[in-house]
């Protein structure tokens, strides 16, 4: 039987620093109600779907800090998004930034969570590849992750969402091979990603025009190479000063972009998968089976 998802990736426009959560939230269940709409299974939001990017500035003060972090999931403002992904039965994958207690202390990650059609928890992410510094950096763009975020302790999980094998990436995970690959050799079919990148970066002002072309690339030759679907939430536009890029997209094993989104502001985009669209893009090309095998990596080896 022919097998298909049917995929929206909900964009944001930009999450103002003065926006309260129960705003954000609220937008955030009408993206839902509109991608439930146009018949999606599945939903992506985007990196940090919470708050503004906030690493881009240095902050010191810890309770500001932990102000744009979630102690738990679902807490009392994020509820109503489970809700809405139970009363309309579309599940969905939320970026947020994280605040634990794990091993004897408190720890911060980048963090996707993806939530059943049940409003029920499936399975967590969080972000390997943190890009930026700790401290600023005299000529670069100011982008603290690194001050505010440890590297993800969870390696590439990949989960079953309704008899389909689902993973998640965050942002600059998208630009790194290891990500697909891993991905695909743990047997996923779908990768969820959300992201928020800048327009601008003073390190490569020269590069600026190639921002989109590189947004693109990364995913649509992870989507080809490892024969998966990429499906990819941007938060967008102008957030507090900052230009972010849009681009949002679903991405075919064939590497072709299947939707793309047109604005800078809230928008849904839908495509229904075809998961079978696998299986024949292995048969053409990529034979893991035969040629995913540590004796012919081996070999390879020898060779270079
Ligand atoms: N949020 C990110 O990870 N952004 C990075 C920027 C810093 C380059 C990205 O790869 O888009």
């Amino acid at each position: 039987m022919a097998r298909f998802l049917t995929i929206a990736v909900c964009q944001t426009g930009p999450i103002q620093r003065s926006a309260s959560r129960a705003e954000t939230v609220g937008r955030l269940v009408h993206l839902l109600e509109k991608a439930a709409a146009a018949g999606a299974e599945i939903v992506v939001f985007p990196e940090m779907a919470l708050t503004t990017f906030f690493p881009r500035w240095r902050i010191d003060d810890t309770a500001e800090i932990e102000s744009f972090f979630e102690r738990s999931m679902p807490g009392p403002v994020t509820q109503s998004l489970y809700d809405a992904a139970a009363r309309l039965k579309v599940g969905f994958a939320l970026g947020y930034s994280e605040l634990v207690q794990e091993d004897g202390r408190t720890r911060r990650f980048n963090t996707m969570d993806l939530v059943g059609p049940d409003g029920g928890f499936i399975g967590r992410y969080r972000k390997m590849h943190v890009p930026g510094s700790s401290e600023p950096e005299a000529g670069t763009t100011t982008h603290l992750e690194r001050r505010y975020f440890e590297p993800g302790n969870l390696g590439f999980p990949v989960f079953d969402y309704c008899g389909v094998r689902v993973g998640m990436a965050i942002c600059n995970d998208r630009r790194w091979p290891e990500t697909y690959r891993m991905l695909c050799l743990n047997g996923a079919e779908v990768v969820l990603l959300g992201y928020n990148t800048p327009l601008l970066l003073d390190e490569a002002p020269a590069l600026a025009h190639l921002r989109m072309f590189h947004n693109h690339l990364p995913m649509q030759a992870g989507a080809y190479q490892n024969t998966l679907w990429v499906a990819a939430a941007a938060k967008a536009g102008l957030e507090d000063g900052q230009a972010l890029i849009g681009g949002s997209c679903i991405i075919a094993p064939t590497g072709e972009i299947a939707a793309q989104a047109l604005s800078l502001d809230d928008e849904v985009i839908v495509h229904r998968a075809d998961l079978d669209l696998i299986t024949t893009c292995r048969k053409v090309n990529f034979d893991f089976a035969l040629y995913r095998r540590p004796d012919q990596y081996r070999l390879i080896a020898e060779q270079v």
